[in-house]
């Protein structure tokens, strides 16, 4: 019998939350992983160090904008499976970034597509898309055969990368995967996610380092998921024998009001004695609920077992590991002390529209 080959992956967004587990998760594999980032004034690798897999992944700069540098990531990684991960990935950002979001988020999936397409048609390719596809105007579990509707300019992008990757199916033979992904949270979230801004401000506010918590929509329900456990899905849809599109979620809804009061209650306070509301954080639209059917991957062997209160208590109690090591002179690779408050940050659309 000769021995498996090592595989190799390529991550875009490899330093964003789920870039980070999810080059963990194939390392554990045996993979060698490439990852692309950008260009930025300082660089973002806290996640990839708080896992302690930075010095063993390998790194090539290159942009979703710049075809160029896409063409020259996959040239140099010759990956076997692409997973892209990258986008401009803020709901609320999408509707004050309108068209960088759709240069990123939407036409990002097809500059990668082509690029594999004239290097390497045999490389599989793995587009994650999102629960935001199917906006508002439903009130049941929703699965891959419920109809998409965005009520967001990331929504509309996704909805165009979606498509992309079944074109590049159906119409050029590539093997591509859709994973229509729910929302999934963890001590590696950005800050500007309602889930890590309430479990970092619980924290804060328990230590005495913050006095009041300021969200928007209390009444939109998410179901959210814990995304170590999503990564593997990703890994799973590549290794069937054809290509298709997943739902990943775990069918159970809960309001942004239940994440609060469950995570003030982890730290023994009165979730209302510090949540205030705050039109600022309001988007022009919404997405009210949303709940996923995941037995589709369920099917091939996806078995996640972090539930609700299992999730808000691993985030409340690892922000709040990293605020007491904080306060006891430790310096982390964690994003929080450096994050603008939010009392500087303007919103644009409200400006407009007073
Ligand atoms: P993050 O926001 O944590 O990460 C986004 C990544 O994209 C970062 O690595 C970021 O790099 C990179 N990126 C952004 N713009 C560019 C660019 N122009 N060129 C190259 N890289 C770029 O997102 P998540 O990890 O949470 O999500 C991963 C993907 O899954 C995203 O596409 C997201 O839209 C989608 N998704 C996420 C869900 C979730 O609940 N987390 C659910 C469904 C879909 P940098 O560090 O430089 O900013
Ligand atoms: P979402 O996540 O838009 O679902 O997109 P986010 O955590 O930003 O919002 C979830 C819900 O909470 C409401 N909300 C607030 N949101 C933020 N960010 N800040 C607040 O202060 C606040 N108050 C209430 C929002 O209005 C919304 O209804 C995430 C991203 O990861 C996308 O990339 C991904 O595609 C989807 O999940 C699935």
């Amino acid at each position: 019998m000769g021995e498996e080959m090592t595989k190799t992956a390529l991550i875009t967004g490899i330093t964003g939350q789920d870039g980070a587990y999810l080059s963990k998760f194939l390392l554990d594999k045996g993979y060698e992983v490439f990852g692309i980032y950008r260009r930025l004034s300082s660089p973002n690798f806290w996640r990839l160090q708080h896992l302690e897999i930075f010095e063993k992944v390998n790194l090539i700069p290159a942009d979703l904008i710049d075809m160029g540098s896409l063409l020259d990531a996959i040239n140099i990684s010759k990956p076997d499976e692409v997973y892209h991960l990258a986008s401009q990935s803020f709901v609320g950002a999408s509707f004050e970034q309108p068209v960088g979001t759709g240069e990123i988020t939407g036409l990002g999936v097809t500059r990668i597509l082509q690029a594999i397409r004239q290097i390497n048609p045999a490389i599989k390719f793995y587009q994650a898309s999102t629960s935001e596809l199917y906006g508002s105007e439903h009130s049941s579990t929703l699965d891959e055969g419920s109809l998409f509707r965005p009520a967001s300019p990331y929504a509309a992008a996704k909805l165009y990368g979606y498509w992309m990757t079944k074109i590049y199916r159906n119409g050029f033979n590539l093997f591509t995967c859709n994973g229509i992904l729910f929302n999934h949270e963890s001590p590696l979230r950005g800050l500007e996610f309602v889930t890590r801004k309430i479990s970092n401000a619980a924290a804060k506010n328990a230590l005495g380092l913050q006095k009041e918590l300021r969200l928007g929509n209390l009444d939109a329900k998410r179901d959210w998921g814990y995304a170590p456990e999503y990564v593997e899905s990703m890994w799973l849809m590549l290794q069937q024998k054809t290509p298709d599109d997943y739902v990943v979620a775990t069918n159970e809804s809960h309001s942004v009001r239940e994440f609060a009061e469950k995570a003030y209650d982890i730290v023994g306070l009165d979730w209302q004695s510090y949540v205030k509301t705050d039109k600022k954080f309001l988007r022009p639209l919404d997405v009210s609920f949303l709940r996923g059917d995941p037995s589709k991957i369920k099917k091939i062997g996806w078995n996640p077992k972090v539930k609700f209160a299992e999730l808000v208590k691993i985030m409340v109690k690892e922000d709040l590991n990293r605020w007491e090591r904080w306060l006891n002179g430790e310096k982390f690779p964690w994003d929080a002390p450096n994050y603008p408050d939010e009392d500087k940050i303007i919103s644009r659309y409200l400006e407009k529209d007073k």
